[in-house]
């Protein structure tokens, strides 16, 4: 069967890492080779790079120099991560990707069209995703279940995750905006639901797209 590239996209606490690892353990019980990885991030230089970002140390700098900084641990993962993997025959399933850079610093952070397709021929070449999932639900639940899980952790919000909620639904609004454009990859996926029935959509489309077009 062809190694496939999934990407989760979608506001704050979507469930976009939840839906991963249950997608994750019914490929296995299939026995596909499974990779799961999360942008900014999943690899060495990448993770240092995504400390810096949501630290909020960079934040001055501004969406162009945060694109950048994006698009530099992009590089790595995919050169690094993502294609190999690809090219060894597993499925790669990741937590954001080139999507979350149009929404967060091109449609709500005001990076032009023209830098951010420049920045994704140099990170993301021809390594696009199969399928993207994206995640949606009001900005406001997803930021309350993200709150509900820093008050269990202890842990602080990040740079992104303190912006108010009127930004987060401008987000919102982006992804959905970038899946009707591209509904050949896209498909929308109600996530204000409980985890199970929100799973069950997702194998719904990945079963309906790859393993019986496979059987
Ligand atoms: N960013 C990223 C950019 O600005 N540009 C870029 O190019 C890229 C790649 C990354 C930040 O960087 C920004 C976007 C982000 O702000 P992150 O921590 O990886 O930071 O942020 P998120 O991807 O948003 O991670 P979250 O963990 O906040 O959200 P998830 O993964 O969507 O949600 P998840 O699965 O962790 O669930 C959150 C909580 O909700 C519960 C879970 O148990 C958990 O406690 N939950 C549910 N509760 C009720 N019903 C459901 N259906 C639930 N599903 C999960």
């Amino acid at each position: 069967m062809a190694a496939r590239f999934i990407t989760f996209e979608g506001g704050e606490g979507a469930g976009k890492s939840t839906q991963i690892r249950q997608l994750a353990a019914r490929l296995r019980e299939r026995d596909i080779p499974v990779i799961e990885t999360r942008e900014p991030g999943g690899t060495e230089a990448a993770e240092a790079i995504r400390s810096l970002l949501l630290s909020g140390s960079i934040k001055s700098l501004g969406p162009e120099a945060e694109a950048l900084m994006f698009a530099a641990a992009r590089v790595d993962h995919v050169d690094r991560l993502i294609r190999p993997a690809l090219a060894r025959g597993d499925w790669v399933l990741c937590d954001r990707f080139f999507d979350s850079t149009r929404v967060y610093q091109g449609e709500a952070g005001g990076v032009g069209p023209a830098m951010l397709d420049s920045l994704e021929r140099i990170a993301v070449g021809r390594c696009r995703p199969d399928l993207t999932l994206v995640l949606d639900l009001p900005a406001e639940v997803g930021l309350g279940r993200v709150t509900s899980r820093l008050k269990e952790s202890g842990d602080q919000p990040d740079r992104f995750e303190v912006e108010d909620v009127d930004l987060h639904e401008r987000r919102r609004l982006a992804f959905i905006s970038i899946a009707a454009r591209a509904p050949e990859r896209c498909v929308v996926v109600n996530a204000d639901r409980p985890e199970a029935a929100v799973a069950e959509d997702v194998w719904r489309v990945v079963d309906l797209r790859f393993l019986q077009e496979a059987a």
